[in-house]
């Protein structure tokens, strides 16, 4: 049957009305069926070996409109919709958006499942079905607040599947599970399953106001919410449940389906491989070891080697704070059975090489869970050039020099399909009628697009897709957050966690800096307008005294009639895959200052570079690989690099206090958050103590940075001014982020450690 008829007929069976007769939220559950429908006509990708992605996170989005185009649809559905009076993006946000990530890691392991699924590999993710996610933003008297996120509805993407475990914790504690799975759609190409895990008896209610729960009631809570990316003590133990839920019912899947295939268990790597996404699935070595030796009579030796050469490590951090290391106790508590097993490991270690920094168990009784996964795994990586550098010769350079040839780098990439083809359909026309479609599946013909670079009318319509992005973006904002924006400023964005490291801290300041300039006299050629979006760990109060200082300087700046026509500042209410899809397309200025050597890869600076933005960055993660792909004239580095900064480190030699003291210009940016004006606005103890971290501690080394950022960022909003050069740089980026995509990624995963075919 053609489409029109299908969804006809399918919108009458529902609704008893046709589709000019339904309303914007009936109609969303008629294309959700819709769509699975036309997703149940596929079939999964099936093969004698299989990669099994196991992730905390899987922050994959609202899922209609990608659905659509994976599955070929999306134009004529549009064109029949557009003929009742309704368009996809309108229905699209009927549909609620699931928060399963944190940020860079969760969505990436989203991509990669397009990707995989795209390629035609076989595979599966495997994670957890958190009822309530990541929080919700609110902003209260300029402080972020914590809502719980109630995403799931009777019609959802989830299916209910009839698997179902056994899980046992310590003291006694047994639950069982559920599996509910969602189809991810390859590109023209069939489908994979995301399982995702939830548990039977989950009880909502004990959620009280806001995010607080009864952490006790294991039984009870377990896929309740998903962990923010640090955490309270309280939560430690919870955290560890779920870790072993997760991967208890991972192990337990996997050996299932090897059996179910007829499959040797003894040759579990012959066709299974699991990544295991950073440490947070660690467990999963030794539980796999656990069943094979108590469950399918292998001997220690045995299941030990095969687990091994089954599992690969992805690392994706540095920061020493965020690599797991859980006291014994609270795994002899949780996870009594697996104990034995872990100090078995770690045994085998000790035996050998008695240098303390690669033991899994260390002095103090805690177990480094990375240092499992470097052991007893064939493979490690990072996720950029520069990062897999310095764990090799840096934080990982005892294991390196122990397994040189488990170490290897795989650059992460986005899918260009929700990054591009979905969130900025002028774009990609554009690019169909330019270079064909071919992009599409193969990145690297992007690249074609550099042979317009100097003709006026692709680079005239690439000025005029930003605008149109720029109107868009600008009516969204206005709806949401009741702010007014000039789509002819240009728009700077800085969207990503917030976390020191990342130095919103440092654009605060170069904002302040504005401010004293224009109230000087010293006005900006052109408006500037500076968009921030983050989400802090409610945990973590240095990051809370950040988002308060901006709101503070969004609304002393608004109340300011002498800058207000010459700089803006919005902070976005609760920054989501959705909002990003909205702001990159927007965006003049990528902003990507982490502090050199801390930024294990970055994700949206591929985005923005793909949506023609220009970057303002560091020389850190993945932007070390834009600056070589697109030269020193199409990108704006600044600030010391990777070497310098590991270097103060060792030595312990920078002292923010002397860039504070030496340089009137940091001084004066600094000492606004704590002046009248600002504690008129804000918080005094908010203030007073983002203050203090600077001047005192500044561990992220802002203020070393400051002057170089200023004055490169001033370069920059000059060269925008020459709109022809800026136009150049615009399709140079979007011709050179080929490398970028996830397909490449996938195609280099597949080649160097999963070897599915
Ligand atoms: C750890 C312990 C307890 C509770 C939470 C956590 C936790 C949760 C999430 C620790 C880390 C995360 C998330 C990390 C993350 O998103 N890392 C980012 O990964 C991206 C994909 O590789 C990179 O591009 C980013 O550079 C990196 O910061």
């Amino acid at each position: 049957m053609e489409l029109e008829a299908r969804l006809d007929t399918l919108t009458r069976k529902l609704y008893g009305r046709p589709v000019n007769q339904v309303t914007d939220q009936e109609m969303y559950h008629v294309l959700l069926s819709f769509t699975k429908e036309l997703s149940d006509e596929k079939k999964e990708i099936d093969g004698d070996r299989k990669v099994y992605y196991i992730s905390a996170e899987f922050l994959i989005g609202k899922l209609l409109s990608n659905n659509l185009i994976n599955l070929g649809v999306y134009d004529e559905l549009e064109g029949i919709l557009n003929k009742y009076g309704k368009s996809i993006a309108v229905l699209e946000d009927e549909e609620p958006e699931p928060s399963l990530g944190n940020g860079g890691l969760g969505r990436l392991a989203a991509c990669f499942l397009d990707s995989i699924a795209t390629l035609g590999l076989p595979g599966a993710g495997i994670g957890l079905n958190y009822h309530f996610g990541l929080f919700k933003q609110v902003f209260k008297d300029r402080l972020q607040c914590a809502e719980k996120n109630d995403w799931i509805e009777k019609d959802s993407w989830l299916k209910k599947t009839d698997v179902s475990f056994d899980i046992k914790f310590g003291e006694g504690k047994c639950v069982r599970s559920v599996l509910y799975d969602i189809d991810v759609i390859g590109y023209d190409n069939d489908i994979i399953k995301l399982h995702l895990f939830d548990l039977e008896g989950l009880d909502e209610g004990l959620v009280r106001d806001g995010i607080n729960f009864d952490k006790e009631n294991i039984e009870k809570n377990i896929t309740l919410f998903l962990y923010p990316d640090d955490s309270d003590e309280a939560g430690n133990l919870l955290r560890i449940y779920q870790q072993y839920f997760m991967v208890s019912n991972g192990a337990q899947l996997i050996i299932k389906e090897m059996k179910d295939k007829g499959f040797d268990l003894h040759e579990l790597d012959k066709h299974a491989v699991i990544q295991i996404n950073d440490t947070h699935p660690t467990m999963v070595i030794p539980e796999l070891i656990r069943i094979l030796t108590q469950e399918e009579e292998f001997t220690i030796d045995d299941a030990i080697a095969v687990v091994s050469r089954t599992c690969a490590y992805t690392n994706h951090t540095i920061l020493a704070e965020a690599l797991e290391k859980w006291p014994l106790k609270y795994l002899e508590k949780v996870v009594p059975q697996l104990v034995p097993i872990i100090k078995e490991l770690s045994n085998r270690i000790k035996k050998d090489n008695k240098d303390p920094k690669i033991q899994i168990i260390d002095d103090e009784k805690r177990v480094h869970m990375a240092h499992i996964d470097i052991h007893y795994g064939f493979s490690v990586n990072g996720v950029a050039a520069i990062h897999t550098d310095i764990l090799k010769n840096t934080e990982l350079n005892s294991f390196y020099k122990l397994y040189p040839g488990k170490f290897n780098n795989k650059t992460n990439g986005v899918t260009f399909r929700r990054w591009l083809l979905s969130c900025n359909h002028e774009l990609a026309s554009l690019l169909d009628e330019k270079i064909g479609k071919d992009y599409r599946k193969d990145a690297d013909k992007l690249e074609e697009l550099l042979k317009y670079k100097d003709d006026t009318e692709v680079l005239d319509k690439l000025a005029q897709i930003k605008k149109h992005n720029k109107e868009k973006l600008v009516a969204h904002i206005k709806k949401n957050e009741g702010i007014e924006l000039d789509v002819n400023s240009v728009f700077d964005i800085q969207v990503k966690r917030l976390h020191e490291y990342k130095r919103q801290q440092m654009n605060a300041l170069y904002i302040i800096h504005k401010y004293f300039e224009i109230k000087g006299g010293k006005k900006p050629e052109r408006p500037i307008t500076c968009i921030f979006g983050a989400k802090a760990a409610p945990a973590y109060v240095i990051a809370k005294d950040i988002i308060h200082l901006l709101l503070v300087l969004q609304q002393i700046i608004d109340n300011d009639p002498e800058v207000s026509p010459y700089l803006k500042v919005v902070m976005v209410t609760n920054y989501n895959v959705s909002y990003a899809e909205k702001l990159i397309p927007a965006c003049d200025i990528s902003e990507q200052i982490s502090l050199a050597s801390k930024e294990a890869s970055g994700t949206s600076n591929m985005k923005f570079m793909l949506n023609g933005a220009v970057t303002l960055g560091t020389d850190d993660g993945a932007n070390v690989e834009i600056h070589e792909l697109v030269g020193d004239d199409n990108i704006y580095i600044f600030g010391v690099d990777s070497d310098t900064v590991i270097k103060h480190y060792e030595k312990a030699d920078y002292v923010s206090k002397d860039y504070y003291e030496k340089s009137p210009v940091i001084k004066e940016a600094v000492d606004f958050i704590i002046s009248d004006e600002a504690l008129k606005a804000g918080n005094k103890e908010n203030l007073e103590r983002l203050y203090n971290e600077l001047i005192n501690k500044d561990w992220f080394m802002t203020l070393l940075d400051l002057e170089d950022y200023i004055r490169v960022k001033d370069r920059m909003l000059k060269d925008y001014e020459d709109q022809e050069r800026w136009k150049k740089m615009m399709l140079t980026n979007i011709a050179k982020a080929g490398f970028f995509s996830s397909d490449r990624t996938i195609e280099e995963y597949n080649r160097d450690i999963w070897r599915l075919k």
